[in-house]
């Protein structure tokens, strides 16, 4: 696998920008000992939002990396950028569309090394992000392999994100997505909301991305952190 600045995250908390959280709760996860906070939400993201976010989160030691997923929120001063690419979507909008035209308004200011695209694969039909971007959620085990092969091979895109978003996912096929992938990071992400879920997703991805869960449930979101570590 390739050595990226990523390369030894197994457990990351999403932060929502438009979501609220105070300094008690940001700072439990700060430092919490997760291995990085992304930024990054299906809507409502504004520069304001984002810039408040990144400036909370930026007085820990903690890696903070945003995903960019509008114009509007693309911030400078993280330490790492995503650009998410929908893979399972036929809107070739969210494939590319959208992605070269950020690059038109704001490609020369692009810290290439620390930025990463993420082929996303979007397996919850009711997540938002399925409903923004079209996604074909239901896939069997052969098209998801297929589409983890067109990301990691063809395309050569250093991190798979496996995307649940809401929904405990089908850990057989994540894992599968892990076997598949030669050089490509598999991310997990949905549905966490306890320890032993946080650890199944260890046993299957590379790295497990947790999130809705830090706003309803604190320490259940903490438990996450040494459930991933100790696997
Ligand atoms: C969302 O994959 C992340 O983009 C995490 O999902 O919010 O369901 O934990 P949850």
């Amino acid at each position: 696998m390739n050595e990226v600045w990523f390369s030894s995250w197994r457990h990351v908390f999403k932060l929502d920008p438009d979501r609220e959280i105070s300094d008690e709760q940001l700072d439990a996860i700060c430092t919490s000992g997760t291995d990085a906070i992304i930024v990054g939400g299906s809507s409502g993201v504004t520069f304001e939002n984002t810039v408040d976010l990144m400036a909370r989160i930026r007085r820990y030691a903690v890696d903070c990396a945003l995903e960019v997923s509008t114009l509007e929120g693309a911030v400078p001063g993280f330490d790492g950028y995503f650009v998410p690419l929908v893979l399972n979507t036929s809107r070739a909008e969210w494939i590319t569309g959208r992605q070269t035209e950020g690059l038109i308004e704001y490609g020369s200011f692009v810290p290439w090394e620390e930025t990463a695209a993420q082929g996303y694969i979007i397996l919850n039909e009711e997540a938002t992000a399925a409903k923004v971007t079209g996604a074909q959620t239901e896939l069997t085990e052969a098209e998801l392999t297929a589409h983890v092969r067109m990301a990691d091979r063809l395309m050569r895109l250093p991190v798979v994100y496996l995307e649940y978003s809401g929904r405990f996912g089908d850990m057989q096929l994540v894992k599968r997505a892990r076997m598949t992938a030669t050089q490509a990071r598999v991310f997990y992400g949905g549905g966490i909301d306890n320890a032993d879920k946080a650890r199944q997703a260890a046993e299957a991805a590379h790295t497990v991305v947790v999130g809705n869960i830090i706003y309803s449930d604190l320490e259940a979101a903490l438990s996450t952190v040494s459930a991933v570590k100790n696997v």
